[in-house]
């Protein structure tokens, strides 16, 4: 690319989200839960006398809602979840020439970006899949998506888990920072239903399937109303709370499909204790570095795990108990979406910021791993 133009700025231009038609109750889960609970029980009933096999518990929806502040969650399959004999999704295998379901819910979402940006594809010129699971190893999701929409450039998948949509979003801004892109889509879908264990009492209620769009372009071609992107930073942590040992290798393994570690597991506690801390204090170190006071900060759209865990970190970041203006959550109806929740937030919560109000984007998760982006309303 040609450029005469000396300094890029990036900004978010618009953002675009796709939300599943069906939607799963707390009751609804529980139900179904409970009753896999009792076939397993009743089938088990002698190697549980005798101890060879663990009893299961049920599943209560007043535990769910305390514990995480989840009241539903928007799935793709939402009868096979349901059903206590299957308990997981059931997407039909497509033909290679069919668009696969991770990119048609990213087009989806792209587009609308597009749209509210006033933006053409031709006008794009990379896409990134920032997504915490990919459902093929390639070709990637993100040049699938880019011949959907009739994108000229180049794209490629990338995974951080939780934090994919951050680190995409601070991918893209890199790119216009260096003058080798303008426009860049960053399209996050989350079928977070395929890789959670739907049978694990401690998390088969925390996740739901949703897809999110940021488009993030230099100043110069953006629109009147965007999101000036003051600073970003990305933070990264060994850690093994939170893992899936989903892969590859594992055809190596008979059980694969089954084995629980192949699905989402943590120890939440631990998580919860541990990344409060971290996330904190980066977003506070951020805030600083960019002489920005975060005490002032109009809004936070934090990353959505744990109502409690956002709880604590909007009081440590603006110094008192946030209100739901200033710390709106999507929890309560979609769940935890990984990549997707802080962004969610941010589509949902926003419309209604003026001229040169400050907040904050900020996403965390599984690696560990945690993204902060500051931005500023221009209208
Ligand atoms: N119903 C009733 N009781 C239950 C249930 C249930 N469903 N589950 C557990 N209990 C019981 C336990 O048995 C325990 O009982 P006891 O005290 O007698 O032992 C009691 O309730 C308390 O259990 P916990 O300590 O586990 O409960 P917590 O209060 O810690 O709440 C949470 C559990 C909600 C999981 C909480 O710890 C939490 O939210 N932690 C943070 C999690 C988090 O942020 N994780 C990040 C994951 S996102 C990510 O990066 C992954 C990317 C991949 C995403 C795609 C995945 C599909």
């Amino acid at each position: 690319m040609h450029n005469t133009q000396l300094t890029f700025e990036p900004v978010i231009s618009a953002t675009g989200l796709f939300t599943p038609e069906d939607s799963i109750t707390n009751e609804e889960l529980v139900e179904s839960f409970n009753a896999f609970v009792d076939r397993h029980n009743a089938e088990n009933a002698a190697a549980i006398a005798t101890g060879d096999v663990a009893e299961l518990s049920h599943s209560s929806v007043e535990f769910i809602e305390k514990a995480s502040g989840i009241k539903a969650r928007h799935v793709m399959s939402k009868a096979a979840i349901l059903d206590p004999g299957t308990m997981c999704p059931r997407l039909d295998e497509r033909a290679d020439d069919e668009i696969s379901v991770m990119a048609e819910i990213g087009v989806i979402a792209a587009k609308q970006a597009l749209e509210r940006a006033g933006r053409a594809p031709e006008d794009v010129d990379a896409v990134l899949c920032a997504a915490s699971n990919m459902q093929r190893a390639y070709p990637a999701m993100a040049i699938e998506v880019q011949q959907a929409l009739g994108i000229d450039g180049f794209a490629f998948d990338m995974n951080v888990a939780c934090s994919s949509a951050t680190f995409g979003i601070q991918t893209a801004a890199d790119y216009v920072r260096a003058g080798n892109a303008k426009s860049v889509l960053v399209v996050s879908p989350e079928i977070t239903s395929g890789h959670l264990n739907w049978r694990d009492r401690d998390s088969h209620f925390i996740f739901g399937d949703v897809a999110t769009a940021v488009l993030v372009e230099d100043k110069a071609i953006a629109p009147a109303n965007r999101w000036d992107i003051l600073g970003t930073k990305l933070k990264t942590v060994f850690s093994n709370n939170i893992r899936n040992n989903f892969g590859f290798l594992n055809r190596a393994h008979p059980d694969s499909a089954s084995a629980p570690d192949k699905l989402f597991v943590q120890e939440g506690r631990k998580v919860f204790k541990e990344v409060v801390p971290m996330v904190a204090q980066m977003i506070i170190d951020e805030a600083e570095r960019l002489e920005i006071d975060p005490t002032a900060l109009r809004r936070m759209w934090l990353h959505q795990a744990n109502a409690g865990m956002n709880r604590l970190i909007a009081q440590r970041v603006l110094g008192h108990e946030a209100n739901a203006d200033e710390s709106p959550t999507v929890l309560d109806t979609y769940g935890n979406t990984s990549s997707a929740g802080s962004i969610i937030a941010f589509h949902k919560h926003s419309d209604d910021l003026v001229e040169d109000d400050t907040g904050l984007i900020c996403s965390f998760g599984a690696g560990y791993s945690a993204g902060t982006v500051f931005v500023r309303k221009v209208a």
